[in-house]
């Protein structure tokens, strides 16, 4: 767990002034809160871990939530946002399935004169920006991410690779990231290929079906990345079931962290998953409650994520999801 210590601004007037120059909607200081949090989906483990820690916070921070779920769909999840706003809810923790379908959300509850805090994923920041048309940003540095699970390839490889790369949902800030930091480390590498890049939607099942697709016309593919661990899991099976050996004739490495990752890891299927945790709950609160008190918040509150191999996959177990 990372709980991230929010740098207190000693004067309230600063804040004042930032928060009413840039015209964003302040919150009273309060015990409890009118919480809405709209979620994506809760259709893998980092989903359920996720929406599990901000239920959790809800009872440790005496939230009164309204909670949502989108079933993957983008239009929904501004619908779900229009009703919370029509709830007049105290703030809205939104985490946007897509980097651009959200953002007119985002500004309408900001002209209702509600805070939005992001979690887990960003928007489009050429159109709406934080510190400005909402709170802040709240997670990973998801090119960071893609750039470690690329360097320990190389490195795992000796710079030599045919890959194929799942791409998480198209449109989404951690797709869009991942795949940057990612296809950045191998396109400095002259003996790595990336030899296809398709979605697998952040799914499992979709992973596998991609996967089976993409090595019917890439049977020499040495390597997979996948943008997170439900699609890796699903290509490990795509990879047996074409008389393949994951772990041996083809390196897998993915992002998250879960739970069925670590196990792979430890099985020698799975290479290496850089982590992403879906821990909100506390950071959420801490974030709420510091933004009421007037405190300055940064426009990005990086969550720090750990790294699994073979070398501590088995004794981090605790950490899985
Ligand atoms: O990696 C994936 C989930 O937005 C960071 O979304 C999150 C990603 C996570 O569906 O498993």
């Amino acid at each position: 767990m990372h709980i991230l210590k929010l740098g207190a601004l000693t004067l309230a007037a600063s804040f004042a002034m930032s928060a009413a120059a840039q015209g964003l909607p302040k919150l009273a200081d309060k015990p409890t809160y009118k919480v809405g949090f709209a979620q994506t989906e809760n259709n893998n483990p980092w989903r359920i871990a996720e929406t599990k820690s901000m239920k959790d916070a809800a009872t440790a921070c005496h939230w009164n939530l309204v909670y949502t779920d989108a079933a993957s769909s983008a239009s929904k999840q501004v619908d779900d946002v229009q009703s919370m706003i029509a709830q007049k809810v105290d703030v809205i923790v939104l985490a946007p399935r897509e980097e651009k379908p959200l953002i007119p959300a985002v500004m309408k509850a900001k002209r209702a004169g509600i805070p939005v805090i992001l979690i887990d994923r960003n928007v489009d920041q050429s159109v709406a920006a934080a510190g400005r048309d909402y709170v802040t940003f709240i997670g990973s540095d998801f090119v960071d991410q893609g750039r470690r699970a690329g360097e320990w390839l190389v490195k795992t490889t000796g710079g030599k690779g045919t890959i194929i790369e799942l791409e998480g949902t198209t449109g989404s800030s951690p797709a869009n990231d991942r795949k940057k930091g990612f296809d950045d480390v191998i396109k400095r590498q002259t003996g790595m290929k990336i030899v296809a890049s398709q979605s697998g939607d952040f799914s499992r099942d979709k992973g596998r079906q991609v996967m089976q697709t993409l090595l019917q016309a890439h049977p020499d593919a040495t390597a997979v990345y996948a943008h997170n661990d439900e699609m890796a899991i699903g290509a490990i099976a795509a990879l047996e079931a074409a008389g393949k050996k994951p772990g041996k004739d083809v390196t897998v490495v993915s992002i998250d962290g879960t739970r069925d990752a670590l196990n792979a890891i430890a099985a020698g299927k799975m290479g290496a998953t850089v982590q992403s945790s879906p821990f909100f709950g506390p950071v959420t609160c801490e974030t709420i409650k510091s933004y009421a008190k007037g405190e300055k918040i940064p426009a990005w509150v990086k969550v720090s994520d750990k790294f699994y191999d073979k070398s501590n996959a088995q004794a981090s177990m605790a950490d899985g999801y």
